[in-house]
């Protein structure tokens, strides 16, 4: 299996976070994906390459155009207003507070607007790093498209959080739905995105929302207890058209493998069902038992599990990174997904 893999991710780093009310290193950090690499490399999957540079095009198939140029320009702005550090939004719309249908024009607020949360901030060179990101699923998916079985974008930052027009969750571009949207404009008229990332992927949700050219399968946390919270119920079924293509299993804290594994077959079943001619993985291992930030119980054989059974849906497949943040054993399990796949 090829790998899709860009350096440039160095480009994106938020030193902090706040954890628990603590401020802690970032749990997103580069370390992780050259975690990964090293990992791709020492079973020998399969070549690492370099994405090319796609056009803006690409990306405003999913973005609208005033939330790129936002990302773009927004660090500058921030240093012509005399400040320092990184960009980081701080405050947002309360459901006592009016929705605004346009961005409002102060710096602070339209950060607010562009935004749903803090767990990542804006560096000067985050705008191009997350280009990187998306040019890594768009190779990916071309890989797809000519011919390959499966393929392996390993974005980094990660992307599932991010909506049409918002970041947060450490996301800024979708790279799982700019894939998706690839194939449907390149011949396929029916996607499916598998999302397994232990977060409710609520970009990918909002972007797909209203349609029934992809359908998506999430399995999370429940939004009761966990991130990003307020979305990702099962009563999430999509609107319009896209009435029954967004299906959602949320679990509870403390999931297991013969629990996740009984609504992950749930969704595997649906998915076939759906017939679609392409799959989009959104492959969080953040379900891993170590992982610091979460709460579900997976061991890393059942990665190999996984990677399996998603081979048996007998489609064309691209891998897409997510979360996962056990440092120690983030390689082993992504990788294990793409072992699993390709071995079956
Ligand atoms: N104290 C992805 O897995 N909140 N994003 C972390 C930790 C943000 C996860 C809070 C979690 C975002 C792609
Ligand atoms: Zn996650």
């Amino acid at each position: 299996m090829k790998t899709f893999y860009t350096a440039d991710h160095h480009l994106h780093h938020s030193g902090m976070e706040l954890s628990f009310g603590r401020i802690v290193e970032t749990f997103e950090k580069p370390e992780r994906a050259e975690i990964v690499l090293r990992r791709v490399k020492e079973v020998g999957l399969g070549p690492v390459i370099e994405p090319a540079a796609y056009d803006r095009a690409a990306i405003e198939r999913v973005h609208t155009p005033d939330y790129l140029d936002f990302l773009q320009n927004v660090f500058a702005e921030w240093r012509a207003a005399g400040r320092d550090g990184e960009v980081w939004p701080y405050s947002w719309r309360h459901r006592s507070m009016p929705m605004l249908d346009a961005p409002p024009s102060g710096l602070d607020a339209r950060l607010s607007y562009y935004s749903f949360d803090m767990a990542g901030s804006i560096t000067g060179t985050t705008w191009q790093a997350a280009r990187r990101a998306a040019d890594t699923a768009l190779a990916g998916a071309d890989a797809v498209l000519s011919g390959e079985r499966a393929a392996f974008a390993l974005c980094r930052p990660p992307g599932h959080h991010a909506g049409r027009d918002f970041f947060g969750g450490y996301c800024y571009l979708n790279n799982a739905a700019i894939a998706a949207q690839r194939f449907l404009d390149n011949g396929h008229a029916r996607v499916a995105i598998f999302d397994i990332d232990y977060h409710h992927g609520n970009g990918t949700q909002e972007i797909f929302y209203d349609r029934d050219d992809v359908l998506l399968a999430s399995l999370h946390g429940d939004p009761d207890f966990e991130f990003p919270f307020h979305l990702g119920y099962a009563r999430e079924r999509g609107t319009g058209r896209g009435e029954g293509f967004n299906l959602n299993y949320p679990l509870p804290a403390g999931t297991g493998w013969l629990e996740w594994q009984a609504a992950f077959e749930d969704a595997h079943a649906r998915i076939g069902a759906y017939a679609p001619t392409a799959l989009v993985i959104s492959l969080g291992v953040d379900t891993f038992k170590e992982d610091p930030i979460s709460q579900f119980k997976l061991e890393s054989e059942h990665f190999l599990a996984i990677g399996r059974r998603i081979a048996d849906l007998a489609l064309p497949t691209l891998f897409v990174m997510e979360g996962g943040y056990a440092v120690d054993a983030l390689g082993v399990n992504a990788v294990n997904v793409l072992q699993g796949f390709a071995g079956a």
